[in-house]
């Protein structure tokens, strides 16, 4: 009995060895899972449901195979695959669940969610944020042709990236109180959630009750939270061999 937890995969057709590893993920250990846990960023970019190449069906076609082998998954939208939408969602299987959800590990009650929102003092990123989240703007966007869409994206990547190389390290981290918040909100001891890249495990130190699991990504090798009904491990799965298609 044990769920699994993932997040910052950033897959791109540029790197072949981290898709390979994913799939190796999906085939060998997935699908002996109760569930799985993709909390964003599993995309490098996603621009879109539309995405007509081999590399996003291939994706497509691993979540179909895992969803139609009875376990379920679930995907929270990270910051860099926030357009994955109910057009994914039903190729997939996939349930898309809201920025912030709350869920039952075996009796214990747990706060997920990808982690940009806790980095509260990156307000530029932040004012970014709720400017692409804009429904209006999404719908706009989404009806454009890819390669438009494409083009759009390359353009606003320049931009952002030159910003990003200025910032400092701590504001690309959670905000503490922000995590504490969150938690009393949804009345959890428990957060897990992924972002910042700095995988660890956080006894709080304002209440040693309290645990936050980060996630870390799978530039090098790839980061899993295995939670069963007794007890966790973060752990990494190593690149083995090249992607096989
Ligand atoms: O992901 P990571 O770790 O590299 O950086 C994030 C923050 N960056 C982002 C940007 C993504 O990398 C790119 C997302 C593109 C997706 C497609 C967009 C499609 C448009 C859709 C329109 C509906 O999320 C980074 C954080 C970092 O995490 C740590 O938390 O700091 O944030 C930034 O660097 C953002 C800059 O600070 C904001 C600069 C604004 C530049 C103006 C761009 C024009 C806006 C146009 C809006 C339509
Ligand atoms: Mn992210």
């Amino acid at each position: 009995m044990h769920t699994l937890f993932i997040s910052d995969l950033h897959l791109t057709p540029h790197r072949p060895d981290i898709t390979g590893c994913f799939f190796q993920f999906m085939r060998n250990e997935a699908v002996n899972a109760d569930a799985l846990y993709v909390l964003g960023d599993l995309f490098d970019f996603w621009i879109g449901d539309d995405d007509p190449t081999d590399f996003a069906n291939q994706i497509r076609q691993e979540f179909k195979r895992l969803t139609q082998h009875g376990v379920p998954c679930y995907f929270i939208h990270g910051n860099r695959d926030f357009l994955v939408g109910r057009r994914f969602a039903r190729q997939t299987g996939v349930t898309l669940l809201d920025e912030e959800a709350t869920i039952d590990l075996y009796g214990t009650k747990a706060v997920i969610l990808h982690g940009d929102t806790l980095c509260t003092h990156d307000v530029r990123y932040l004012a970014f944020r709720e400017k692409v989240h804009q429904p209006w703007l999404q719908w706009l966007f989404n009806r454009l042709p890819y390669w438009v869409k494409k083009r759009i994206v390359a353009k606003i990547q320049t931009d952002i990236r030159s910003d990003k190389s200025q910032k400092a390290m701590e504001i690309m981290d959670v905000t503490p109180d922000e995590v504490i918040r969150v938690m009393e909100r949804h009345q959890v001891n428990l957060m897990i959630h992924g972002h910042t890249h700095r995988p660890a495990i956080h006894q709080l130190s304002d209440d040693p009750q309290k645990t936050r699991i980060v996630l870390g990504d799978w530039y090098t090798q790839g980061s899993v939270l295995v939670y069963s009904d007794s007890g966790y491990s973060l752990g990494n799965r190593l690149f083995t061999q090249q992607s096989s298609l």
